[in-house]
């Protein structure tokens, strides 16, 4: 039949129709609200920051956000007190972002993003690699609210501690660090007692602290510009990669439970890491002999083979070490003269037994990597 002008019209009309309501039965089967094109676009103009990809930070808007391509994604994830966090995200994956710029994920190794309320987090590369991570800017098809918006990261299959609310910048840095090849170890059982404690007040409750910057001051190095990050671990397997700037205006409490644990009065809540078992900052190590006899892999019984204390603090290795003790004792092995070497902790004092018949150093303070020639 050839259609007719009319013909045409019609046939315009009942598809339109039929267009219409596909999209309202679309929106009513996914329980997304019914708004208007005004309510959809109230967070249109909030911007956020990407840093490191050009030259110039850039400024990205929400409307522009709403131009990429987009997934839209129903996601869960757990928080560290065990409740479920869901959302029903909308938005452009962060490759869509990066493919804009000429980047791709793999160009970085870390990508760290932040938020209104001074939360911060950096996504290691095996995360970035392996997740979507959505740039979302709905949350069941409307715009995202309050606290949780405008802009929230959604990481699929990922801890909820990487689903940034209120993301205001995204940093994507590409120095390789020099953080998991210390020169020095020092045992945090040791270090901690040694420094003057302060009361510190957190989210209430008043705690007893050493300062990160008393604890680096004496024994890390301050004044070297070229560290950017700390690195924390805990017992339960939690890494953590921290910005100098918020690491040394840190704290780290000394006693009660969860203890060593990295706290501030002014670090938001997620930011804390309890049970901390490695510090890495520069060249210096600090371990908790105490947490990581907690942890999966320490061997029974208390007594830790000293080369498996030098497998948990990464790469220290050397011909020769100099073993210090807090009372000024010094004792120095060539690494190969002592296979039996321990270290344990009696009553919380750090103990190295070399393990060849000598005398142990007791109250074992630090660890250092001695070059041949020296
Ligand atoms: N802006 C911001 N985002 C954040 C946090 C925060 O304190 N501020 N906490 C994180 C942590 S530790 C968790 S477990 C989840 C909690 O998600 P919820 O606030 O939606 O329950 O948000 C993450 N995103
Ligand atoms: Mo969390």
């Amino acid at each position: 039949m050839k259609k007719t002008g009319k013909g045409k019209r019609i046939l315009a009309a009942v598809l339109a129709v039929m267009l219409l309501s596909a999209a309202a039965v679309s929106f009513t089967a996914c329980g997304g609200p019914d708004l208007s094109a005004e309510e959809l676009a109230v967070n249109d103009d909030a911007v956020i920051t990407l840093h490191g990809l050009e030259e110039e930070d850039i400024e990205i808007s929400v409307a522009e956000l709403k131009e990429l391509d987009s997934v839209t994604e129903k996601a869960e994830a757990t928080r560290s007190n065990g409740e479920v966090v869901s959302v029903d995200a909308t938005g452009p994956l962060l490759d869509t972002i990066l493919e804009k710029y000429g980047a791709e994920k793999s160009d970085f190794n870390t990508i760290r993003f932040y938020a209104e309320d001074g939360y911060s987090i950096a996504m290691p590369s095996d995360i970035i690699e392996d997740s979507d991570i959505i740039i979302a800017y709905y949350d069941g098809g409307a715009p995202i609210t309050d606290e949780n918006g405008p802009v929230r990261v959604v990481v699929t299959g990922q801890r909820a501690m990487y689903w940034v609310r209120m993301l205001t910048r995204i940093d994507f840095e590409t120095g390789t660090s020099s953080a998991m090849t210390p020169s020095e170890l020092v045992m945090l059982d040791s270090a901690l007692p040694q420094l003057t404690e302060q009361s510190i007040t957190v989210k209430g409750e008043q705690i007893y602290a050493v300062s990160t910057y008393d604890l680096i001051s004496a024994y890390g190095d301050i004044n070297d510009n070229t560290i950017w990050n700390a690195y924390l671990k805990a017992t339960d397997g939690l890494s953590k990669n921290e910005t100098k700037q918020n690491f040394i205006k840190s704290y780290i409490r000394t006693s009660g439970e969860g203890s060593p644990e990295f706290t501030g009065p002014d670090l938001p809540e997620g930011m804390t890491v309890r049970d901390l078992v490695t510090i890495h900052y520069g060249d210096t190590a600090f371990l908790s002999l105490d947490r990581y006899l907690q942890t999966d892999g320490a061997p029974e019984g208390g007594t830790v083979p000293f080369s498996g204390i030098l497998k948990e603090i990464g790469s220290m290795t050397s011909d020769t070490y100099l073993f210090t003790g807090t009372d000024g004792t010094e004792v120095q092995y060539a690494y190969d003269d002592i296979p039996d070497a321990t270290v344990s902790l009696s009553s919380g004092t750090v103990v190295f037994d070399p393990g060849n018949g000598d005398a142990a150093v007791q109250g074992l303070f630090s660890i250092e990597a001695v070059s041949q020639a020296s």
